[in-house]
């Protein structure tokens, strides 16, 4: 594996310079407070097989990175596709802010005001990440996209269930920064309690190392049957042994929540909960004290 080069080390850190220094990463109504902490970053082949890999596990419609850049030619009414080009990804996850955990620790019906601000308005920062990133590659002449960010980004149901032409967490797996558990969160060496973006640019990489040999591995029930300390967490009983059942989580997300995000100072959206990703051993760290590359700011 090739160190990172100069170039790659630059985008890191302009990416975590962006999420320290923007105001977006605020919670403007609530105290100012940072939404997201440091930003981890990764980087994967956009040839991977994983991506076709993901045409069978997501969706047939789930878009490959260089599929998603031409997307963006065609967003632009650019007639010729890519060719033999070189593409990469970058990926990047943003953890939850510790006294935003803490809130949510503390519920059991659903989000705290904390969570239900994060979500709307972190993702507000993650786009506008999304887009400081893409004009960063462009302005050093290195063709990028968002795929959430094109005409062919959509959320869709597929044979999986509900899913998307995109997915966050996949391409953050193919960049090494975690894997997959029985909630289906995304267990980074920060934790699970986080929202994690991409962009992909006509340019190679060298991508970063995966520190698992499954999709699954840094799940404490994947690895010897215990914990399902989400299961117990879930006010929708959406976790079972069998994993995460996306119709029922949905369905108390839009549904049922529907009453509580009209409550006080609440952003009325749907009902964002991340209860399985908080007061649960994953929450902020890979469990079990496992090695993990950054290690956890906390005990
Ligand atoms: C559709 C959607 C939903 C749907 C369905 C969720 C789902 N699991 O897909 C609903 C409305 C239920 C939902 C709910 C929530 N969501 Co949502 N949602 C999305 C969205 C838009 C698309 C997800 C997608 O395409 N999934 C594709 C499906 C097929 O993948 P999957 O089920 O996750 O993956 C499984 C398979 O691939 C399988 N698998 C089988 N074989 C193999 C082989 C290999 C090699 C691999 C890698 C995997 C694999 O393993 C996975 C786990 O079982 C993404 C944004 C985005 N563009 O990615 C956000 C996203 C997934 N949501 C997010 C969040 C935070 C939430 C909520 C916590 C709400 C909240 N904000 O408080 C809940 C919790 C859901 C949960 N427990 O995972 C974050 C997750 C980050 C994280 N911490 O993991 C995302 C990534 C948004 C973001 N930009 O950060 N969401
Ligand atoms: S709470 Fe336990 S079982 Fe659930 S995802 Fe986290 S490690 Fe896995
Ligand atoms: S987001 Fe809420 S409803 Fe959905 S699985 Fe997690 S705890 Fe259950």
């Amino acid at each position: 594996m090739e160190p990172m080069g100069n170039f790659q080390a630059a985008l890191v850190q302009a990416i975590q310079e962006y999420v320290h220094t923007s105001k977006l990463n605020r919670l403007r109504n609530i105290d100012q407070s940072p939404i997201w902490e440091e930003p981890l970053v990764g980087f994967a082949d956009g040839d991977d097989a994983l991506f076709d890999r993901y045409k069978v596990v997501v969706g047939e419609t789930h878009l490959t990175p260089r599929e998603a850049l031409n997307a963006a030619r065609r967003d632009e009414n650019r007639a010729e596709l890519l060719g033999s080009e070189a593409v990469s990804v970058v990926s990047w996850i943003l953890p939850a802010a510790r006294q935003t955990r803490l809130d949510n620790r503390a519920m059991t019906a659903g989000p705290s005001l904390r969570w239900n601000h994060s979500r709307f308005q972190g993702e507000e920062l993650n786009d506008s990440l999304r887009r400081y990133v893409v004009a960063w590659l462009k302005q050093k002449h290195i063709e990028a996209a968002a795929p959430v960010l094109t005409g062919q980004f959509e959320t869709l149901r597929s044979s999986k269930g509900w899913g998307s032409t995109w997915s966050e967490r996949h391409a953050a797996y193919a960049a090494g920064l975690g894997t997959f558990s029985l909630s289906d969160g995304l267990i980074t060496a920060r934790g699970v309690a986080h929202r994690c973006g991409s962009v992909v640019a006509g340019v190679h990489w060298t991508p970063s190392p995966r520190r698992y040999t499954h999709h699954l591995e840094n799940c404490t029930y994947y690895r010897d049957g215990s914990c399902k300390a989400c299961m117990a967490r879930c006010p929708a009983g959406a976790i079972g042994p069998e994993g995460h059942d996306k119709d029922k989580c949905r369905e108390f997300l839009f549904v049922t929540l529907a009453e509580w995000v009209k409550k006080p100072r609440y952003i009325d959206s749907y009902g964002a909960c991340g209860l399985c990703q908080t007061k649960v051993p994953c929450e902020h760290q890979i469990p079990d004290g496992r090695e993990t590359e950054a290690q956890s700011l906390e005990p």
